[in-house]
């Protein structure tokens, strides 16, 4: 979909209340990200904190597992930050494309075109170990776990201890750069960066599994499942060079300008 952010923001509410997905701008950035596990960066500060929610029905989770995630882009990366509270960090894991659903991670989920197939997913565990993967077809199923996201960076932070059970943790953070060239065989990326007013499909996951207790499910964008791979319930990501605020004021100034 590459049309204005007008039309753009029109469609995606005019889906958005068929489909009850929601929508997310995700901003341009022109000041460096440092992809190493700390969010203080202008960039990220200038970014939106959208907190995740229950994975099924969008339902409030404990206060001591709150996520926030924040998502940038320039010419080069689309950017991924993670602030996952926890009071026990865990994860034994440290191979790639290992089952890391089994244990703790945080999880992007991209489908540019919008399908439900061909959509690149994306976990990154406490150790900063990754699976990634493309999903093909759901049914029947078939995914390409041999699939690497090309020059992908990630990295984490831990406020804590990793796999110590019985002290309390703060929390953990994940930095990501997911190279756009890296999207070039996923329909619609075009292995270059979006046009702006682009929207993909997507949703932001996580897992947390409490020591004695049932697993919690959190997503951006609620699927009524227990199940992440639910794509007619992602999100909509919009790509805006500007936000639609800052272009108007800039149009206006340009008005004044030139009357
Ligand atoms: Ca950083
Ligand atoms: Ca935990
Ligand atoms: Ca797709
Ligand atoms: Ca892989």
């Amino acid at each position: 979909m590459r049309i204005s952010w007008y039309m753009c923001i029109v469609g995606v509410a005019a889906a958005a209340a068929a489909q009850e997905v929601v929508e997310r701008e995700v901003c341009w950035t022109s000041s460096p990200v440092v992809v190493d596990g700390v969010l203080d960066e202008p960039a990220w500060e200038a970014a939106e904190r959208v907190s995740l929610a229950g994975a099924v029905d969008g339902s409030a989770v404990p206060e001591e597992l709150t996520t926030y995630t924040r998502m940038l882009w320039d010419e080069r990366n689309l950017y991924i930050a993670f602030e996952c509270s926890d009071p026990d960090i865990w994860g034994t894991m440290t191979q790639r494309d290992a089952s890391l659903w089994k244990e703790e991670v945080v999880e992007v989920f991209l489908d540019p075109d919008g399908d439900g197939e061909n959509y690149a997913e994306l976990e990154v565990s406490p150790n900063n170990t990754v699976v990634d993967l493309k999903i093909v077809r759901l049914k029947p199923w078939k995914s390409e776990l041999g699939w690497d996201i090309a020059g992908l960076r990630t990295a984490v932070q831990v406020e804590g201890t990793v796999n110590l059970r019985d002290d309390v943790d703060r929390g953990w953070t994940a930095e990501i750069a997911i190279p756009w060239a890296s999207l070039e065989d996923i329909p619609e990326a075009t292995g270059g960066p979006p046009e702006d007013g682009t929207s993909w499909r997507g949703n932001l996951y996580r897992i947390e599994r409490p020591l004695g207790k049932d697993w919690v499910l959190m997503a951006w964008s609620p699927v009524g499942r227990p199940a992440f791979h639910t794509p007619e319930r992602f999100g909509v990501l919009i790509f805006l060079i500007a936000p639609p605020a800052v272009q108007g004021a800039l149009w206006g100034t340009l008005k004044l300008l030139f009357r």
